[in-house]
């Protein structure tokens, strides 16, 4: 049983020893519309080699996690439908199955790390749901980032969440939440959440040299490194908050619940928006993939040293 396959850039990256960057694929079948998915998974690629680092988009296919899509997998999975929504608790059925997954920000970080690769960039972390008290929906990515030691470079937490409490179940869970360059915790589609971030640094050597004592103590579990969005993309919080609302109104009208609950936020989010909501995304997740490569770079740099 051969769970994991590389793709053919991955593979010599690994060869050479050049620094890998992963990246996630609910983003893609789940996150955008066809074709932005997919212009969008090319230019964030595109970023990371720019940025002097190898990409590898993770998902699953043909029965084998891939660490790393060749261009017609990447093609071929941004243009599927139906494929599962994988997090931890899904991963291995979806493998027996043989069938095509995206990975979250959960099963990314496991599929990374089974790879070796130690940095990762995506859009916006899962975290714990508006309602959460009584709908318990809380992402099972605030689990992972407490258990595998994977640096993710995010925007934030989406404002559709509750986003004081998914600071504190991150500190619960003893996640350091690192806002970059600033002291404000960044909110996705905003540069400011209104919230104070429980930790700040300002490079990524600071963030690399992090990572590595983390794991020189022994401490399980990654880092959550939220990189504001470029000013020129943000959408204020203060435009964004009733849309926001009303999204989740109709949310909880239409009985939406689980898996279901992000990608129907993040769609009426894009309509309500007029498609500006999909600007600011795609705009951000390319603003953390150089960074996200260059905190693979510096983590070769200091293991050097
Ligand atoms: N950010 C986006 N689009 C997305 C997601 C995040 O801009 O589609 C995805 C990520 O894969 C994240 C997942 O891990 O949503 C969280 O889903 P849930 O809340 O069901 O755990
Ligand atoms: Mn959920």
């Amino acid at each position: 049983m051969r769970a994991l396959t590389h793709g053919s850039e991955v593979a010599e990256a690994r060869a050479s020893g050049a620094p890998l960057v992963a990246l996630e694929s609910t983003i893609i079948t789940h996150g955008m519309p066809w074709p932005q998915n997919l212009e969008t998974a090319r230019a964030v690629e595109v970023e990371v080699r720019a940025a002097g680092a190898v990409p590898a988009t993770i998902a699953v296919m043909d029965g084998a996690i891939r660490i790393g899509l060749d261009a017609p997998d990447l093609e071929r999975l941004a243009r599927a439908e139906g494929v599962m929504k994988l997090s931890r608790a899904d991963l291995a059925v979806c493998l027996a199955q043989g069938r095509m997954g995206a990975t979250t920000v959960a099963a990314t970080m496991i599929c990374a790390h089974l790879a070796g690769i130690a940095v990762f960039a995506t859009g916006g972390i899962g975290g714990v749901h508006r309602g959460a008290e009584t709908s318990f929906d809380i992402s099972a990515d605030l689990q992972e980032l407490a258990r595998t030691p994977v640096t993710v470079v995010a925007a934030g937490a989406k404002a559709v969440l509750d986003l004081p409490k998914t600071l504190e179940v991150l500190e619960t869970l003893g996640v350091p939440v690192i806002a970059y360059g600033q002291d404000r915790l960044p909110a996705f589609w905003s540069r400011d959440s209104g919230l104070a971030a429980p930790l700040r640094l300002d490079s990524a050597a600071d963030i690399a040299r992090a990572h590595r004592m983390r794991a020189a103590l022994g401490l399980a579990g990654g880092q959550l490194v939220a990189n504001p969005i470029p000013a020129e993309a943000e959408i204020p919080a203060e435009a964004l908050a009733p849309l926001i609302a009303q999204a989740q109104q109709e949310a909880e009208a239409g009985g939406i619940a689980a898996k279901a609950v992000t990608p129907y936020l993040l769609d009426r989010i894009f309509a309500l928006t007029e498609g500006r909501s999909l600007s600011a995304n795609i705009a951000l997740v390319r603003n953390n993939a150089r960074l996200a490569a260059a905190v693979a770079i510096a983590l070769q740099d200091n293991s050097a040293t």
